[in-house]
């Protein structure tokens, strides 16, 4: 990535014509160097983006060991690579910070998305935390990504700890507003999100209801298994699938690669 202050931005909502992955690193369940193998691995399997990040137990110590540990992984990758003269896109994949308050930066990320739990009942998530970190994104120089962050049902603990009034899959017209306000707010991405580990993820309906009334990145995650499951969603409209979990149950690089290969195949198959 080179150091334009738009160039993540840029690249994450760059029309595609087919939607696509990114892993999610709980800096909390992982040792950095784990993190650092898994992210390897989905950068083989062609990946696009690293999400650092999660809701609870991240702070700024291992926030910074996991992604310095990830940089320099991806950047060994990236050498070797140039060594072959192989030049692609997936040799550069942002690693973005997906943090869950101002507590949980690192200045070594490419970028940050900046968020706001539309759907918060509690101002902390509104706004607070935001102004709290905002001052150290702007020091650090990392790239903030604008981002409306919307919690649906089940919505797991990212749900409790937002406070988030949950969107159901009836709410056809509510989340459809809330894309629109998240247009008009300026942000650039929508995330839809289901919570982590969540039985069943965001309906394809409700992603549908928010494409139709936005013109924004519509980033989908939470209970995504499969790379069919995937496809659901990219077929109602998402930009980008997220998953956590996935990675998680793989200790072994080579199954994890093959497993998110096949996953993002299948994914792809529209
Ligand atoms: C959570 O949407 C992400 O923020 C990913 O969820 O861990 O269920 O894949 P999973």
């Amino acid at each position: 990535m080179n150091n334009d202050k738009t160039s993540i931005l840029n690249y994450i909502t760059s029309k595609k014509e087919y939607a696509r992955h990114a892993i999610l690193i709980d800096p909390a369940d992982q040792t950095p160097d784990i993190a650092a193998k898994r992210c390897l691995a989905a950068a083989n399997a062609g990946s696009s983006m690293i999400l650092v990040g999660g809701s609870s137990d991240t702070d700024m110590k291992n926030v910074e060991a996991t992604v310095s540990a990830i940089k320099e992984m991806l950047e060994l990758v990236k050498w070797a690579a140039t060594q072959d003269a192989i030049t692609s896109e997936e040799q550069n994949i942002p690693v973005v910070l997906f943090p869950q308050g101002a507590a949980a930066l690192s200045t070594k990320a490419d970028a940050v998305t900046f968020m706001m739990l539309m759907n918060s009942t509690s101002s902390r998530y509104l706004i607070d935390e935001q102004v709290l970190g905002a001052p150290h994104i702007k020091k650090s120089g990392i790239e903030p990504l604008p981002m409306g962050y919307l919690v649906c049902a089940p919505g797991g603990k990212v749900g409790e700890v937002g406070k988030a009034n949950l969107i159901q899959p009836s709410d056809l017209d509510r989340v459809s507003a809330y894309a629109t306000t998240a247009e008009f707010y300026g942000f650039k991405l929508i995330y839809l999100e289901a919570g982590s580990g969540a039985e069943t993820p965001v309906s394809p309906n409700l992603i549908e209801s928010a494409k139709e009334s936005c013109n924004l990145t519509i980033v989908v995650g939470g209970g995504i298994r499969d790379g069919k499951t995937a496809r659901i969603a990219a077929k109602a409209g998402a930009d980008w699938i997220v998953t956590g979990n996935l990675a998680e149950e793989y200790d072994d690089a080579d199954e994890l690669q093959k497993k998110l290969t096949q996953f993002i195949v299948e994914m792809t198959k529209y």
